[in-house]
């Protein structure tokens, strides 16, 4: 067979963007496949409804404790908080929840999370306390939310602010919630994750651009779904235009190299105090 041909059949046989794998005790010569070309792989149902329970739970102890306590900072990475879908104020980014949380950090120790750390490297460590840690998102559109979605952006070029290269980094998503493609919910650019550091840097303005793209995927999930993608992979996440409406996803940081430890002691970093100018702009605090 001529090489064209030989194209032609890889691609007839080839998963289609928006497969759903099974994670298994190791990843499949598929799965891998799919992760180098595209920059990301789905899984469907990793937790169990229990597990996801676990989530929530911790999600909303934490938030209404810290709301309590006045905390709008842990290791000097804000915390904001907005209204949610009911009476009471919601946080929509929680850092460092495994460190408060121990069921949390015993279920991301699981074994069924291996095949994913062996994808990192050797030596791989969940970043409990390095740079953001264990985050849990709420993406909420009611009215006076400054987080309905998340603008396009790679979670690689953080690194820079930490003043070093950006490190090789998949960056694991566990999903709370059932969200299909009219719903909002994550969308990834199949890969960007080769397109060296100008694509990197310069492809979209960070943060700022919501604005579909023609080759964009949508994940459809359901809840305790799993998503990993590259770090160097451009990603949103997309408003669900229905009012009263959230979604909830929690990352997990799998590290490799040196760590930067964060500590009570730690300063804002810095980009975090450009995202806290953007929010007050946006008449959030
Ligand atoms: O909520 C998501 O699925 C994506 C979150 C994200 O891209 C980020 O926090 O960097
Ligand atoms: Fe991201």
């Amino acid at each position: 067979m001529n090489t064209t041909l030989v194209k032609k059949e890889r691609a007839r046989r080839a998963p289609p963007l928006n497969q759903v794998f099974t994670l298994g005790a190791e990843l499949t010569a598929e799965q891998r496949d799919f992760l180098e070309v595209h920059g990301f792989l789905h899984f469907r149902g990793v937790l169990t409804p229990d597990e996801v329970g676990i989530v929530s739970d911790a999600q909303e102890r934490l938030e209404r404790q810290w709301i309590e306590q006045d905390v709008h900072e842990i290791r000097g990475v804000p915390i904001f908080f907005g209204p949610g879908l009911g009476e009471r104020e919601v946080s929509y980014r929680l850092p460092f929840c495994s460190e408060f949380s121990p069921e949390l950090k015993t279920l991301l120790n699981d074994p069924r999370f291996e095949p994913i750390k062996e994808l990192v490297g050797r030596d791989v460590r969940i970043g409990h306390n390095e740079q953001d840690g264990v985050v849990i998102n709420r993406y909420v559109n009611v009215e006076g939310s400054v987080r309905p979605g998340l603008g396009w952006h790679t979670d690689g070029l953080r690194d820079l602010f930490y003043l070093r290269k950006p490190q090789e980094m998949l960056n694991f998503g566990l999903h709370l919630d059932q969200v299909s493609a009219e719903e909002g919910g994550l969308r990834l650019i199949p890969g960007t994750h080769k397109q060296g550091m100008l694509s990197m840097m310069f492809r979209k303005p960070y943060f700022i651009s919501h604005k579909p793209h023609k080759h964009e995927v949508a994940v459809e999930t359901l809840p305790g779904d799993m998503t990993v993608h590259d770090g160097r992979l451009w990603h949103r996440v997309a408003q669900n235009k229905t009012p009263n409406t959230q979604r909830r996803s929690l990352y997990v940081p799998y590290m490799t190299g040196p760590p930067i430890i964060r500590t009570e002691k730690s300063k804002t970093v810095f980009y975090h105090k450009l995202g806290r100018l953007a929010r007050r702009f946006k008449g959030g605090r």
